[in-house]
This record gives C-alpha cells, sequence and structure tokens, in this order.
C-alpha cells in the first residue's frame, strides 16, 4: 500500500519504526465505516471478536482481554524528562535515553507476524485551534477501532499534518511478535516486567509497549490528552485536566458548566450524563473524562473543550437507574470489554439493573458462566471484570450537549472536586476562596478503585486533582500552575467545590443516594453563584445551610442527613497528619500557598 500523504517528517518516521518492528504490512488508516467493518470482521473471523446480537445491539462487538491485561498499569507508566525532578515524587522516571535503549530492544521484531496500522487523528474538533494532530502507530486491530469511537480519524488530519508539518507521534505495541506459522492468541500482550508505557514530555513523544487495553494503548486518552498534554498546558498556560464537563441548565434557560475532576471510576461518566431530579433543571454532557481548558481573551473566563470523540466508560454499575444515557450511548455501534456475553449474544455485568438472561453466558474470562457461580473459597465468580468497559461514540447520547464540539468551548462557572470517602468527607462543601479550592483540589483523597489494580494494599491514595497518574510533570510545580492560572482569571474564576457521594454508615449502607439525586448538589452549587443562598463557615469550607439544599421528596432521616454534613474532625486531622507526610514528599517544589493552607486549615480544625 503506498502511503497517503508527502510529510517526509511522518513518512521518514513510519519507514524507521518499520524498520524496527518489522510488521508484516503496513495499513494507513482512514477512519472510513469500511475500514470499521472490515477490520471488525478480521478480528470476528480470528476469534478476537463476538458479533453481538444484530437487534438488540445492532453493529456492536464484544472482546474478552488477557486476564493479565485489564487496566491501566501505573507501575509501568514512566515520565521520562530529561531530569528526573521535573518528573516529581508522583511519577515512575527513567532517563529517556536508557528507557529508549530498553524498550528499542524489545521494539526490534515486535511486530513479526502483524500488520502496521498508521491511525491519523485530531483531539478536539478536526482542525480547531485547539486541537492537536497526531498519529499512533499501532500492531492492534481492536486499537484501531476504539480510536475511531474515541478520537477523530481522518485522512483529513494527513492534510492539516502536511500543511503544519507538526504531529504527535504516538507509538503502540501490544509486544508480542508472531513466529513462522504461529497461530496468535485471542489478546496478544506482553508480560507485566516488559509492559511500558513512556512518556518523553520535552519531545511530545508517547511509546507503550505490551499493553492492549484501554490508556495503556488507546494513545490519544491518558498519554496525549493528560499526560503530554498537561506538559504543554503548563508551558503554554492552559490546563489539561482529568474532568468531565457539563452544562446544567435552569428553569429560565440559564446555563452553568461544570468541571469535575473524580478519579478513575469515581463517577465522571455518570455525573456528566445526570438525570437531574431537580424540577425544571437539565444536564447535557460536554465530556466524561478529559478537559482541556484556555482563558478566553473575550470573556477572562476559562473555556473548556472535550478533547474526545466517545465515551470509554466503566460497565459494571451501568443501569437504567444509576445512568440511562451511558446505557442508550451503548445501545449501537459499541464496543464491549470483558462484559458478559449472554446465550442470545447480549451483554451483562454486575448492578446492569437486572438478573442475567438465561442465568448465565460467557465471562470476560471466556469461560461458561452462571450467575451467583462460587470459587473454590466460597467466593462469588463475577461475570464481568470490575474494570470493564463499553467504548461509545458520544453523538450517541441522548443528552449530549448541542454545543459540545464547538471549538471555542464552554465557560466554566464551577470546579467541583472529589474522590471516594467512605468515611470523613462530608457531601459537599465550598472553597472560601480561589487559592483555598486549589488546595482543596490539590489534597484531593480517594480509596483505590479498580481502574489502576497495581497500587497494592493502599487505603487512602492523595490524588491531586485526580491528576496523579495522568501529570505529564512534577506534581509540586502542577499545583503551582494551579495558584498560576488563579492569579490569571482572578475574579473571572470558577468557584470552587468538594464533594463526596461515597459516605457510608457504619454498616456499609450508602448514606447518599447519589447518581440522579447528586444534581440537588449541583442546584447548590449554582444558586451559591447565583448568590441566592448562603452558607455556613466550618473548619473545612462553606456548607449549606440546613434546608437550603432541597431534600424534597428524598426518603432520607434527619440522622443521616447530619451524618453526611457532619465536619468530623478527628477524621480530618488524621487526614491532614496523612496530607503532610504526603506533601512533604514535595521538598521545595510544594507552592509556599499550599503549606499556608495547611496551617490554615489546623488552626481551624483545633480552633
Ligand atoms: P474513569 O472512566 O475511570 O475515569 O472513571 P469515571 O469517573 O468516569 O467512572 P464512572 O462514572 O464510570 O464511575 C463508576 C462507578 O462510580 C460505579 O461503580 C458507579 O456505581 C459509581 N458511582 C457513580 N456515581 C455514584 C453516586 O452518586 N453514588 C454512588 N454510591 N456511586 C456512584
Ligand atoms: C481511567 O482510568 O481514568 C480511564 C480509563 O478513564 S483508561 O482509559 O483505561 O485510562
Ligand atoms: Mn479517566
Amino acid at each position: 500500500m503506498s502511503a497517503p500523504t508527502t510529510n517526509q517528517k511522518l513518512l521518514d518516521w513510519v519507514a524507521e519504526v518499520a524498520e524496527m518492528t518489522t510488521p508484516d504490512q503496513i495499513v494507513w488508516c482512514d477512519g472510513s465505516k469500511e475500514e470499521y467493518d472490515r477490520l471488525m470482521q478480521l478480528m470476528v473471523d480470528s476469534g478476537m471478536a463476538i458479533k453481538l446480537n444484530e437487534e438488540k445491539r445492532p453493529n456492536s462487538f464484544a472482546f474478552n482481554s488477557d486476564p493479565s491485561d485489564v487496566a491501566r498499569v501505573e507501575s509501568r507508566t514512566y515520565i521520562a524528562s530529561v531530569k528526573e525532578e521535573d518528573a516529581g515524587p508522583t511519577n515512575n522516571w527513567i532517563d529517556p535515553n536508557e528507557l529508549k535503549e530498553t524498550m528499542k530492544k524489545l521494539y526490534k521484531g515486535c511486530m513479526k507476524g502483524r500488520t502496521m496500522y498508521v491511525i491519523p487523528f485530531s483531539m478536539g474538533p478536526i482542525g480547531s485551534p485547539i486541537a492537536k494532530n497526531s498519529i499512533e502507530l499501532t500492531d492492534s486491530p481492536y486499537v484501531v477501532v476504539n480510536m475511531h469511537i474515541m478520537a477523530r480519524v481522518s485522512t483529513e488530519v494527513l492534510r492539516l499534518i502536511e500543511k503544519t508539518d507538526e504531529f504527535i507521534p504516538c507509538l503502540h505495541s501490544v509486544g508480542k511478535p508472531l513466529a513462522e506459522g504461529e497461530k496468535d492468541s485471542r489478546w496478544p500482550c506482553a508480560p507485566l516486567e516488559d509492559k511500558y508505557i513512556a512518556h518523553f514530555p520535552e519531545e511530545r513523544l508517547i511509546w507503550s509497549y505490551g499493553s492492549g487495553y484501554g490508556g495503556n494503548a488507546l494513545l490519544g486518552k491518558k498519554c496525549l490528552a493528560l499526560r503530554i498534554a498537561s506538559a504543554q498546558a503548563h508551558d503554554e498556560g492552559w490546563m489539561a485536566e482529568h474532568m468531565l464537563i457539563l452544562r446544567f441548565t435552569n428553569p429560565e434557560g440559564k446555563k452553568y458548566h461544570v468541571a469535575a475532576a473524580f478519579p478513575s471510576a469515581c463517577g465522571k461518566t455518570n455525573l456528566a450524563m445526570l438525570q437531574s431530579t431537580v424540577p425544571g433543571w437539565k444536564v447535557e454532557t460536554i465530556g466524561d473524562d478529559i478537559a482541556w481548558m484556555k482563558i478566553n481573551p473575550e470573556t477572562g473566563k476559562l473555556h473548556a473543550i472535550n478533547p474526545e470523540a466517545g465515551f470509554f466508560g466503566v460497565a459494571p454499575g451501568t443501569s437504567e437507574a444509576s445512568n440511562p444515557m451511558a446505557l442508550a450511548s451503548c445501545a449501537s455501534d459499541a464496543i464491549f470489554t470483558n462484559v458478559v456475553v449472554t446465550a442470545d449474544k447480549d451483554v451483562w455485568w454486575e448492578d446492569m439493573g437486572y438478573d442475567c438472561p438465561n442465568g448465565g453466558g460467557t465471562d470476560w474470562k471466556n469461560n461458561a458462566w452462571t450467575q451467583g457461580m462460587k470459587d473454590a473459597d466460597g467466593k462469588k465468580i463475577l461475570g464481568a471484570h470490575p474494570n470493564s468497559r463499553f467504548t461509545a461514540r458520544a453523538d450517541h447520547c441522548p443528552v449530549i450537549c448541542p454545543d459540545w464540539e464547538d471549538p471555542a468551548g464552554v465557560p466554566i462557572d464551577i470546579f467541583v472536586f472529589g474522590g471516594k470517602r467512605t468515611s470523613t468527607v462530608p457531601l459537599v462543601h465550598e472553597a472560601f476562596s480561589f487559592d483555598h479550592g486549589v488546595f482543596m483540589g490539590a489534597t484531593a483523597s480517594s480509596e483505590p478503585t479498580a481502574a489502576a489494580l497495581d497500587l497494592g494494599n493502599v487505603s487512602l491514595r492523595f490524588d491531586p486533582y485526580a491528576m496523579t497518574p495522568f501529570m505529564g510533570y512534577h506534581a509540586g510545580d502542577y499545583m503551582q500552575h494551579w495558584f498560576n492560572m488563579g492569579e490569571k482569571l482572578g475574579d473571572k474564576a470558577p468557584r470552587c467545590f468538594y464533594v463526596n457521594w461515597f459516605r457510608k454508615t457504619d454498616d456499609g449502607k450508602w448514606l447518599w443516594p447519589g447518581f440522579g439525586e447528586n444534581s440537588r448538589v449541583l442546584k447548590w452549587m449554582c444558586d451559591r453563584v447565583e448568590g441566592k443562598v448562603g452558607a455556613r463557615e466550618t473548619a473545612i469550607g462553606l456548607m449549606p445551610i440546613d434546608g437550603e439544599l432541597t431534600l424534597d421528596g428524598l426518603d432520607i432521616s434527619a440522622e443521616d442527613w447530619a451524618a453526611l454534613m457532619a465536619v468530623d474532625k478527628d477524621g480530618y486531622k488524621k487526614t491532614l497528619a496523612d496530607m503532610k507526610a504526603y506533601l512533604a514528599k514535595f521538598g521545595d517544589k510544594l507552592p509556599a500557598k499550599i503549606s499556608e493552607q495547611v496551617d490554615a486549615l489546623e488552626a481551624r480544625l483545633n480552633a
């Protein structure tokens, strides 16, 4: 196949990679439906993909990964900046030259027996000034079809690269060359010790080896749109954040735009597509995972775009009750990874809202499975992996915002931070100031979820801005960048809030109904922005005055409400001690303003 571009830089790079990885052939992708259908058919024929029931799940496919390759691997993710101190204490670092030598040995001949696909893609609307043109080279057809949904794959990107002579190179291999005549496995990948998800921030270069799953392999997402983009945003004075973006419109038609940072598997997709229970108020989705934000010279506010084109959402827990809009988004033209395939070739996962039809099917490990089945130790065998995901087109979401592709973005009024805390942290509190909000984001904490399984036995993780696994540079500099943005924004800075949907009672039940009911909390935030409601000052921030966050029609006892709204000073003192130990790792890169906020919080807790 002759190359469909005249850009020498691109041609040289493709040739250089092909020489190193020795694929059997090179295919230049165009993002067309014909290409999607052809690759899916190829994978159905090889046994990698399962075509789902055309009546129940039109044009949709299921995949099961290798049980060793089910999530991002943070322990194998590297920020290979030239200087170690630029990666900081929250990132893994290897000298870039050394890492390249190691990876070149792995890449040598790694595509033997495979096809190398050249994927031209844009993060952000093609051709928009904020978008990034990029090329992913991969030997995984699964990556190609997912990129079709998650990014904008098109030959138009090649035309832009020809004009600008600029693109972000992303190299990916599953790391499993095939010997002469060797039969491929269903999900080829390399063992953990050979996996590398590497970023060279100064060169704006991404090299990934050994994993075929999610953020390890769909390189436009975490690698480009967060790790590389955050480093670039730092240098250029904008922001790349792990945030959903939504529009919340009141009955009079006034629009508020909210960007919220929660760690992986902590409810961004849910909140982004929330079905409001506040009469007359509605939510529209702009993005569910990533926000790129720049200061708009006309409004002086931060304007946000979603650089992605699809959702790579957590499947388990997605039901008609919890997230009907996510279900609708993957009703057709979707890809499912590591869920149950039912007897009639539909999909199912835990907490989907109904029992598995016919009592079972094929589980994510590709075994015959019945619901309720137990292993030798008497533990229930899950049909779907806890980090199983659907890949769905954003334009299939019934509540996608009509302006979601506006390259100018939407003006952000409200920042929300949060995480999963079953104790200590109340339902909602507001920052005293933007700087206090920057501190709240910097010291956000969460109990680890299945989206990163290699964290070991950690009960609480500080996760600044939900960006710990995604910062392309030193976390202390990251915090300082937030303060700097605040200074530039002045009184146009978004109002900052902290939420926790995940408080539990001692006997393990949720204190807050969550999901659609979270709209009540959003409404309170908008009322705060409008100055319609007051707030009471507490040690941790500003909290609702009883009765002003409406609970009408909710079955929630006075005791539960009090517990949800309590400021657990002892719990916070414990968190504060852990926080100080965590922040000590930042050394002299810890912004002075963070230390001031720590002292102020301590003084308020001791008052
Ligand atoms: P990534 O895609 O990994 O970045 O994560 P995400 O933040 O988009 O995750 P998602 O929205 O898919 O979170 C899914 C998990 O959060 C599921 O287990 C949901 O049941 C749970 N969840 C979301 N919202 C709520 C809520 O309001 N209350 C409770 N209790 N659980 C919630
Ligand atoms: C996350 O883990 O935050 C995700 C999923 O959004 S992945 O793309 O696999 O990183
Ligand atoms: Mn995410």
